[in-house]
């Protein structure tokens, strides 16, 4: 595949709801797009960094720097057989694995649609529709989080995750857990705690939590695996999990008994293939995460959720909860708990292009 060109924008799509987290609120998305040109055909990215380095330490403004200056400018007018091939030319960089991944998955995009394949079938998925849960906000009241709770169970989501900080943990999920004997229930900390925090965490053990995600340092494993086996409940990584070497030397120490998938944050596709044949070997499930994305991330979620070692549900909801409207076409809703997995060559979703353009904030065509 020859790559003969690229635009990158810059969007802002206002979200249906205010998402608070421990690290703080969001009620919009700013968000990194790109369509990358080849062979007549079109790939599609989307960037899940925020405009500030609250979740992981990359931005909107950093990301766009390195594929506008950088990244784009080392790719364009070369060709590349594979989506390795074009990895390789990223690998001198360091780190900075969401900025590469918006261009490793719009390769990937362009490379299944130059195969006339959904990119799951390349990817080596091998569902039609993946399980699905929700990610729930910290809601001003436990009565609010108990109605959202219901809410979503009754629309069929096949797990609750709560968003949890120090203060607003043991009791509202004690109250979900009385209220929903038999929910899939799960938090997420987002790195609120330390290992001083552990009488609190330990407490959450009474729950029957599937797991608690990522509660101590953004980039910790070595606390993570010590609070581990004190904690009958299991630990699902998320933050900390940014490469494959990372679920190495997690598996090695013990710091988390799930992971948490997001291929963004993993660099993109190739690598959370590896992290997944890793997580097989280690008898490890995982899970697809999410990043509040619209409808070019969530497609790519899809695709990479419907490979064997997801066993748990992911956070990849209906895009209405999030949208009054979507960037695609394509509306990727989830039936009873279910999304299915577009069919169409590629990720299988379009781009809405006069409402893309509505929101844009900036853009910027390279040619080759
Ligand atoms: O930690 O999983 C997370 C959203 C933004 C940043 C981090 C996280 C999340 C979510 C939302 O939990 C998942 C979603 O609905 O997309
Ligand atoms: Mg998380």
């Amino acid at each position: 595949m020859r790559l003969e060109g690229a635009e990158l924008r810059i969007l802002e799509l206002p979200l249906k709801f205010r998402f608070e987290t421990s690290f703080g609120v969001q009620t919009k998305r700013t968000i990194l797009l790109l369509r990358l040109f080849g062979e007549g055909l079109e790939g599609l990215g989307e960037g899940v960094m925020e405009r500030l380095p609250l979740y992981r330490e990359e931005t909107v403004e950093g990301a766009r720097y390195l594929l506008e200056e950088v990244f784009l400018p080392q790719v364009l007018g070369k060709v590349f057989p594979n989506p390795e091939s074009l990895g390789q030319a990223l690998s001198p960089f360091r780190g900075n694995p969401m900025a590469k991944a918006v261009l490793e998955m719009a390769f990937y995009d362009l490379y299944a649609k130059g195969l006339s394949k959904p990119l799951y079938q390349v990817l080596g998925g091998v569902r039609e529709r993946v399980e699905v849960g929700v990610s729930l906000g910290i809601q001003p009241t436990v009565a609010d989080t108990l109605k959202a709770v219901e809410r979503h169970l009754d629309q069929g989501y096949r797990r609750i995750k709560l968003k949890i900080k120090p203060g607003w943990d043991y009791e509202v999920l004690k109250a979900v857990r009385q209220a929903f004997p038999e929910a899939t229930l799960t938090a997420d900390a987002n790195s609120a705690y330390r290992l001083a925090d552990f009488a609190r965490l330990k407490r959450l053990d009474e729950l029957a939590l599937d797991y608690i995600e990522q509660p101590l340092g953004y980039d910790d494993l070595l606390d993570h695996a010590k609070l581990q086996r004190e904690l009958a409940t299991p630990i699902c990584l998320d933050e900390s999990l940014t490469s494959k070497e990372k679920a190495r030397k997690a598996i090695e120490l013990g710091a988390g008994r799930v992971f948490n998938i997001k291929p963004a944050r993993l660099g993109g596709h190739t690598e959370s293939l590896k992290v997944h044949a890793l997580a097989e070997a280690a008898g490890i499930p995982l899970w697809m995460g999410g990043m509040l994305e619209a409808g070019v991330g969530r497609a790519h979620n899809l695709h990479l959720a419907s490979l064997p070692g997801f066993t748990k549900p992911g956070d990849v909801s209906s895009a209405s909860r999030y949208w009054e409207e979507d960037i695609v076409e394509e509306a990727l809703e989830a039936q009873g708990g279910l999304m299915p997995v577009p069919q169409e060559p590629g990720i299988g979703v379009h781009l809405k292009l006069p409402f893309v353009e509505r929101i844009t904030l900036w853009k910027r065509y390279l040619s080759a």
